[in-house]
């Protein structure tokens, strides 16, 4: 390729401070460096985590920084040591690390690498520098990936190569909300057929968990939200009922233990609150029921809880990219995608051209799209 071992100018949303609007401005992006990889982007999701990097609410992002990290595209080049890789790969970013070296990663039961470098989460390469250049100032880059750009630049670790014959649109959403949701449902809850769930926030989250309970053979699945507009799509994905906590004058706990006798096989919290938290492991059947935890709560937020919940029996878990190493699962998920064993464009409501990253968000923060799918 003729841009190889070039710097590339091209088209990035940046976000210079916490809470101002994407700026559309000409970057400048390095090649890769050892064990990195270039990608052109074609499409990127708007995700929740993206609007808490722009509230500066995850605490240690830093200003001023490309956000985005559900995103698809195409390597441009690679550097020096990549095998695996070669331009013209189809590839989905990871923000989840996969290094296959550390002792976590070689253990089924987790999906935290240690490889992970402090720099990551103020959004820094590995080796604390970043590879985007704006205006003559440096671009930190978000949770490894930083995707709002037409180029970026990521760790071979931070990377998955997927089916050559793969559209490359919605399958974006493999890269965080829907693997989050199947893997919560799949691999840290494991739900059997015939049990019953409830989904605390219907967002993309929350409907992915509601796709995956089904796949799961689920016998119900109980979406719960304050905003009844979420309830349609719910149902139309596979809900059997939708509870919003508002139209009752009891607590949501409370209703559920009612309607399942007991309380629910599996509950998944998929809002990030930490009253729905709590919530959510009280509903939780009193001798198994299982609590996932999904949703971050912000930094340093703490629950409180009667410990008599957890002594009948019940569980708590949590998991981040539902607990599915990055690297292993999303080319299994991409090539199920290709197969059809389940459909994302249900969980796409908008698609924008780039520049609309700011109406995108705002789709967002007024509860009107589930996801929205900007194309580069
Ligand atoms: N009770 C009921 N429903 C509520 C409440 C409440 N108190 N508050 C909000 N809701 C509903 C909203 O109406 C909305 O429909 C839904 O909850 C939340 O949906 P979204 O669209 O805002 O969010 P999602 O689905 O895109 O993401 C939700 C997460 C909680 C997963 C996300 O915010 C998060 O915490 N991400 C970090 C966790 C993680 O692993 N992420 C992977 C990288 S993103
Ligand atoms: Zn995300």
């Amino acid at each position: 390729m003729e841009t190889a071992g070039k710097v590339i100018k091209c088209k990035a949303a940046v976000t210079w401070e916490a809470n101002q609007p994407f700026s559309i401005e000409e970057i400048e992006v390095d090649p890769p460096k050892a064990h990195e990889i270039r990608i052109k982007i074609v499409a990127t999701g708007i995700c929740r985590s993206d609007e808490h990097g722009v509230t500066g609410e995850l605490k240690e992002v830093q200003f001023p920084i490309i956000l985005g990290h559900e995103g698809v595209g195409i390597v441009e080049s690679v550097g020096e040591g990549v095998t695996e890789f070669k331009p013209g790969d189809k590839v989905i970013p990871l923000f989840a690390t996969q290094c296959n070296q550390c002792p976590t990663c070689k253990d089924p039961r987790s999906n935290i690498c240690f490889a992970e470098k402090a720099g990551r989460a103020v959004g820094m390469m590995s080796d604390g520098s970043t590879r985007f250049t704006c205006k003559g100032k440096k671009i930190n880059q978000f949770t490894n990936t930083g995707t709002f750009t037409e180029y970026t630049v990521v760790n071979e670790n931070n990377c998955a190569k997927i089916e050559d014959n793969t559209p490359l649109d919605s399958v974006c959403l493999i890269g965080c909300s829907f693997t989050t949701g199947y893997g919560s449902v799949v691999k840290t809850a494991e739900v059997k057929p015939g049990s019953s769930c409830a989904v605390f926030g219907l967002g993309g989250v929350g409907l992915a968990v509601i796709m995956a309970c089904k796949l799961s053979g689920a016998s119900r699945i109980i979406g719960i939200d304050v905003n009844k507009d979420k309830f349609e799509k719910a149902k139309e994905i596979g809900a059997t009922e939708c509870i919003n906590p508002k139209d009752s004058d009891k607590h949501i706990a409370q209703l559920l233990l009612e309607q399942t006798g007991g309380g629910v096989d599996y509950v998944f919290e998929c809002i990030g609150n930490t009253d729905t938290i709590v919530s959510a492991i009280c509903s939780s059947h009193v001798a198994y029921g299982t609590t996932v935890l999904v949703g971050i709560s912000g930094v340093s937020k703490t629950i409180t809880f009667d410990p008599m919940l957890l002594i009948t029996g019940r569980t708590v878990k949590g998991a981040i990219f539902g607990g599915m190493k990055s690297k292993d699962s999303v080319p299994k998920l991409v090539s199920d995608f290709n197969a059809k064993k389940f459909d994302l464009d249900k969980l796409v409501t908008h698609k924008l051209p780039f520049d609309q990253i700011n109406e995108g968000f705002e789709l967002m923060r007024t509860g009107k799209s589930i996801r929205t799918i900007l194309t580069l």
